[in-house]
């Protein structure tokens, strides 16, 4: 280990679910479970009412689940509206944190090494997701990935955890080493058969025999992950291909000359920020969010690429003009896409937490390889769903 670190994982609650609640919130407090509709469709995610009901979880068959709840409310998925979620919860995540890393649509890993309160920070952006969005995570804080990982679980829904090494090896020393991300149900098995069913006695075990049977990767990984030990670095996500700036109202904004003025603004906020990266940017992109969550994006390409405030706010305010709101806007946002050249990688331009407004990155949304070595356990076994996962 190369001296102490704090990281933080942070994951959504029951994210699919949650983002539909969001738009449909007569439909809090009752079972809903998103999944597809055909016969060998499975269950992306249940809330966490059809999970204490009828133990409905991810991955299981749909068909079981609406045996099981034929009264929940049965939602097809709509990964559009989960993309354009993890975008927002990631940009507010690289607004605070420099050193981000994402995982999947739904959870990322910070680290907050050196920081004087990470669990302050950690409930600010907790608090910032969920004022920003309607949404509601899990975070767990300790000395490595895996161990922050294995924390986050922890307070499920909407908690907060910090359980260092030393408390985790007595916490879990009677868990099965399933718990472990990566040690699936076929190398739990084989453990059980060699005598170690759990992680102390995983952790007794010695590392020779563990390499006899498990083979010269597999071995010595699992005797390190059963001391609970990992020095895995975080990879921070690729350069951003986009910049935005988006600001939620504390109360819906109707006049359309006020919906204009803030343009102005969000612009001009936007323009100061490429012209900082020295960016310009040919794709003129405004977000527009309704009072019943509804969210519209449109974007105009212009010839020339640019960074300056007045050309941003006119194709800004065309678009606004094109496709008036019908309804109360909550929130407004102004992006600016294909820059005539890369942009710098985010973790070397930290963007500083602004009043409600965030930047952010595409790229959100990269598949994740299995945490072990093991193929049998972890992300990797997740049915994909034609989604970026
Ligand atoms: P998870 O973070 O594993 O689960 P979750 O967010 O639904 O619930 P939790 O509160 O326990 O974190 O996965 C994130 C999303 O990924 C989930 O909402 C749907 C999708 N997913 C699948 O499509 N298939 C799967 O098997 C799993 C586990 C998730
Ligand atoms: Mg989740
Ligand atoms: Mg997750």
């Amino acid at each position: 280990m190369t001296g102490e670190r704090t990281i933080a994982h942070l994951d959504m609650d029951a994210f699919y679910a949650s983002v539909e609640l969001r738009r449909r919130p007569e439909l809090r407090g009752k079972p809903v479970i998103v999944c597809g509709s055909g016969p060998r469709a499975v269950v992306t995610t249940a809330s966490y009412e059809a999970r204490r009901l009828a133990g409905i979880h991810s991955a299981m068959p749909a068909a079981t689940a609406r045996r099981r709840l034929p009264d929940a409310v049965y939602i097809k998925p709509d990964f559009d509206a989960y993309r354009e979620a993890s975008r927002e919860v990631m940009a507010i995540l690289r607004a605070n944190v420099e050193v981000v890393e994402v995982v999947g649509l739904d959870e990322a890993y910070l680290d907050l090494t050196g920081l004087y309160s990470p669990k302050a920070t950690m409930r600010r952006v907790s608090t910032q997701i969920l004022e920003t969005t309607g949404l509601t995570c899990s975070v767990g804080i300790s000395d490595s990935k895996l161990l922050a990982k294995i924390t986050s679980e922890l307070g499920k829904p909407a908690g907060l955890v910090v359980l260092r090494r030393a408390e985790a090896l007595e916490r879990f020393a009677s868990e099965s080493p399933g718990l472990i991300p990566g040690i699936g149900p076929k190398t739990r098995a084989r453990l059980e058969r060699q005598g170690l069913s759990t992680l102390a006695d995983l952790r007794r075990a010695d590392v020779k025999s563990l390499q006899a049977t498990f083979g010269p990767r597999t071995g010595p990984w699992l005797h390190r992950r059963a001391q609970l030990l990992d020095d895995a670095p975080l990879t921070v996500s690729r350069e951003s291909k986009s910049h935005s700036v988006e600001r939620t109202f504390d109360t819906d904004v109707r006049d359309p000359q006020r919906l204009g003025e803030i343009l102005d603004t969000l612009s001009a906020d936007l323009a100061g920020r490429l012209q900082k990266r020295d960016l310009r940017g040919k794709t003129v992109a405004i977000k527009v969010r309704l009072d019943d969550w509804t969210t519209l994006t449109r974007a105009r390409t212009v010839p020339v690429p640019t960074n300056d405030a007045m050309a941003i706010t006119t194709v800004a305010r065309d678009l606004l003009r094109e496709n008036a709101p019908q309804r109360p806007v909550r929130l407004l946002g102004v992006r600016m896409a294909s820059f005539d050249r890369p942009g710098p990688a985010d973790a070397e331009n930290p963007t500083p937490a602004g009043e409600g407004g965030v930047d952010e990155g595409d790229g959100e949304a990269e598949p994740q390889p299995s945490a072990g070595p093991t193929g049998d356990g972890g992300a990797g076994s997740r049915p994909q769903l034609g989604l970026d996962l």
